[in-house]
């Protein structure tokens, strides 16, 4: 990070964690040390916005413009700083936001690598990987899939197995056990200036995996007293954590349920599905429903033993989602759009009747 302003107010930034009242954000110093300080949106940044996706989330790289105290201009006050400006985002993860209202939210923004962790424990279902790879082809960043505990099982590689079958083949699988600490495993993508993020369930050792990588004397004592702040092994809120070693940064997220997509342009089903997909272009009709029309291509594979029929419930089931999905954000960009006439047209009516009285 560098500074880059002749106006020595602006500074660059980048959003490492979001909380109500507004954001954490690193900036580096003029000795290149990195410093974490508090900031605001600019209301007019917020005024611009349309959706909560125009608003900086975590990962964002922003412009700061820091207040002056008014005594000694040039100095620079403690209190926040303004975020004025957003940089373009080369990836976004995003999902529908929790609540009734059809309103994408940024997970992290910047994004190269996708770490989707599970358990190899009871709870493991490999059909729930579907979706993370999904999200992951639309917001641009590549999946990494992190196959964790491997302590608590004898064969590991039955578990990667059924994993890999579900995930396209360009997909690495990796089995790892974060509590022994050994994330050797991953440090192709741990490379200077990459950005990873971590999501899955809650209680898959997200955070235990990234209390392993932060390992570094320094990183693990800080770690240990947020931990004390916020209750041991729960993480509350995304953040972004700059690791030892020059191995990038990497943002841990609370655990999901599950993932409620957002239909972006490129859902990634192309990708995910590419073999059901490859099926459909050789059916006999072309508006095939695959159902029980004669010369389908994608029953014949099911016969066959070439497809297998959990694969095609899911290619089904999250094509519907994601169809149900876009139609619901036509819908409220549509509404958005009217209200957002209604108060210009309010505002005119207001201005012609002001005019009215002063002449
Ligand atoms: N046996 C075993 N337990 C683990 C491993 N990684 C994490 N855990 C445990 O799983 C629980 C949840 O871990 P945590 O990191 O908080 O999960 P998160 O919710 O995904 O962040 C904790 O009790 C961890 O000690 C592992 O590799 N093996
Ligand atoms: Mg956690
Ligand atoms: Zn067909």
């Amino acid at each position: 990070m560098r500074r880059v302003f002749e106006d020595e107010q602006l500074e660059f930034a980048r959003i490492s964690r979001e909380d109500r009242v507004g954001y954490q954000v690193l900036c580096a110093t003029a000795s290149g040390d990195i410093v974490s300080a508090r900031a605001l949106s600019a209301g007019g940044m917020r005024y611009r916005a349309q959706s909560r996706e125009d608003l900086p989330a975590v990962g964002d790289w922003v412009v700061l413009r820091w207040a002056e105290s008014p005594e000694t201009p040039g100095v620079r006050t403690s209190s926040d700083a303004m975020i004025v400006e957003m940089i373009p985002r080369r990836s976004r993860l995003l999902r529908q936001a929790a609540g009734v209202r059809t309103d994408a939210q940024v997970i992290a923004a910047n994004l190269d690598v996708l770490f989707v962790v599970t358990s190899m424990n009871a709870e493991f279902e490999p059909r729930r990987l579907e979706r993370y790879v999904l999200a992951a082809q639309e917001s641009g960043s590549e999946a990494v899939i992190i196959l964790n505990k491997s302590d608590l099982v004898d064969d590991p590689e039955r578990y990667l197995e059924q994993a890999r079958a579900v995930v396209p083949e360009h997909v690495q699988v990796i089995a790892l056990c974060s509590l022994n600490g050994d994330t050797k495993a991953l440090s192709p993508w741990l490379t200077p200036g990459s950005t990873c993020a971590l999501v899955g369930s809650s209680g898959v050792g997200k955070s235990t995996l990234s209390n392993a990588i932060m390992q570094s004397e320094q990183q693990l004592t800080k770690e240990i007293r947020e931990d004390d702040a916020e209750g041991r092994h729960t993480t509350t809120a995304r953040h972004l954590l700059v690791l030892p070693d020059d191995q990038g940064v990497l943002i841990d997220t609370p655990g999901m349920r599950e993932l409620q997509l957002w239909a972006g342009e490129d859902s990634g089903m192309d990708v995910l599905f590419s073999d059901i997909e490859e099926l459909t272009t050789r059916c006999r009709f072309r508006n095939c429903q695959h159902e029980d029309e004669p010369g389908c291509a994608v029953q014949e594979a099911l016969e066959s033993g070439e497809l297998d029929s959990g694969r095609l419930y899911s290619w089904r089931k999250l094509g519907r989602e994601l169809e149900w999905r876009a139609k619901r954000q036509d819908v409220a960009t549509q509404r958005e759009e009217s209200r957002r006439r209604g108060r210009m047209i309010k505002q005119i009516v207001k201005h012609r009747k002001n005019k009215k009285t002063h002449y």
